[in-house]
């Protein structure tokens, strides 16, 4: 019999790489996504393309207890995978409502379901290293206090507890993942990493002149979402359920991954200027390719994430496969493919 699977937040960066993994692991799986998505599939489905006549989609919302009890009611899923969230750190400030409501609300719902209607169900929750916030100690660990400096970051700490309320009151075989940033060729483009790649890649093909960053100096532990899905899975295959961060352990400034991106472009670059005068220009033309917009600072920044994932390369025999710069590679080399071929919706 194939194992069951059911994931929130499917159509996401996540999601499609944790799609494709259990495929390939032989799963059946099931994903829950908004009814606007599946009216909308070219534009919020499209990370899901190749594997679409694979999986089951149903229709439901993080916010409505009940339709996530009927789905829980009748797929029964062997695993569940918990990576539905407003996401958006910044937008987490101009929208604390809804972000508190989705990522508490939804967690808490997902789990209250399991436990009245499929106890046996296996449960992942991703955690964030925007819990740690203003650190208590570097690198992170799964012992260091929480700290958060947003109202996502608030929300997942709160998200984190409940999950282990659930543990240690009613024995559901429940997890956290503390994920450090991961990306790819397909993180949303508000991301930083993202933002960066799309932007200099257009503009090494004239299609774009200027790329607007907020703050250059915030540190980052970043590694690449393929290994960091598999780890979630991993965690759900032990004989009893713990919490583990997932990070590469090293970490890069913004200007860092800005730098990288210019060096697999080929861009010859200097930097030049102060503060919010910081500009980064093409050496030859001079012609100004960064600047600082004090818009994307944040209200509170988290300014340095490192993680130590000993814990989880001890138990989870979990190690990442990427490096900072195979991951610019991958993700310059598809957006430079993506625009060659005039791809517009991705
Ligand atoms: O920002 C700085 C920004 O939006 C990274 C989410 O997946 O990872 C992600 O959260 C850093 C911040 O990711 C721009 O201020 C500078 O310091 O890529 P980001 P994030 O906030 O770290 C964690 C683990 C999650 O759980 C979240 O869901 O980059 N930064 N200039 C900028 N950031 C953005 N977005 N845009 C800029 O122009």
């Amino acid at each position: 019999m194939k194992k069951v699977a059911l994931i929130t937040g499917i159509t996401g960066q996540d999601g499609s790489y944790l799609t494709e993994f259990l495929l390939k692991k032989k799963y059946q799986v099931h994903g829950l996504v908004r009814r606007v998505a599946l009216e909308d599939e070219n534009h919020r489905l499209w990370r899901l393309r190749p594997v679409l006549n694979k999986i089951t989609l149903h229709p439901a919302s993080l916010e409505s207890y009940a339709s996530l009890v009927k789905i829980i009611q009748k797929i029964k899923p062997n695993e569940v995978y918990h990576l539905g969230a407003q996401s958006y750190v910044d937008y987490s400030f101009k929208d604390e409502f809804s972000t508190l409501n989705t990522n508490i609300n939804g967690t808490h719902y997902i789990l209250s379901a399991l436990k009245e209607f499929s106890p046996n169900s296996k449960f992942y929750f991703a955690g964030s290293s925007e819990m740690f916030g203003k650190v208590k100690e570097i690198p992170q660990n799964e012992k260091t206090p929480f700290y958060p400096r947003s109202p996502y970051g608030v929300a997942k700490v709160y998200a984190h507890w409940i999950t282990i309320n659930y543990r240690e009151a009613y024995d559901i075989f429940a997890c956290n993942g503390i994920l450090f940033n991961h990306e790819s060729p397909v993180r949303g483009e508000t991301f930083v990493t993202r933002k960066i790649v799309v932007a200099l890649c257009r503009i090494k093909n004239g299609l774009q002149k200027k790329l607007y960053l907020g703050n250059l100096d915030a540190k980052r532990d970043w590694g690449h979402a393929k290994d960091y899905v598999e780890a979630m899975w991993k965690m759900l295959q032990l004989k009893s359920p713990n919490d583990f961060v997932i990070s590469t352990g090293k970490q890069y400034t913004v200007k860092y991954f800005v730098n990288l991106v210019l060096n697999e472009l080929k861009i010859k670059y200097y930097w030049k200027g102060k503060n919010l005068n910081t500009a980064c220009f093409v050496k030859g033309s001079n012609q100004k390719i960064v600047s600082i917009d004090k818009n994307y600072f944040r209200p509170l920044e988290v300014d340095t994430l490192l993680g130590n994932s000993s814990k989880a390369r001890k138990i989870l025999k979990w190690k990442p496969k990427y490096n900072v710069k195979q991951l610019v590679k991958e993700m310059v080399s598809e957006e430079l493919y993506m625009l060659s071929n005039d791809k517009k919706i991705r």
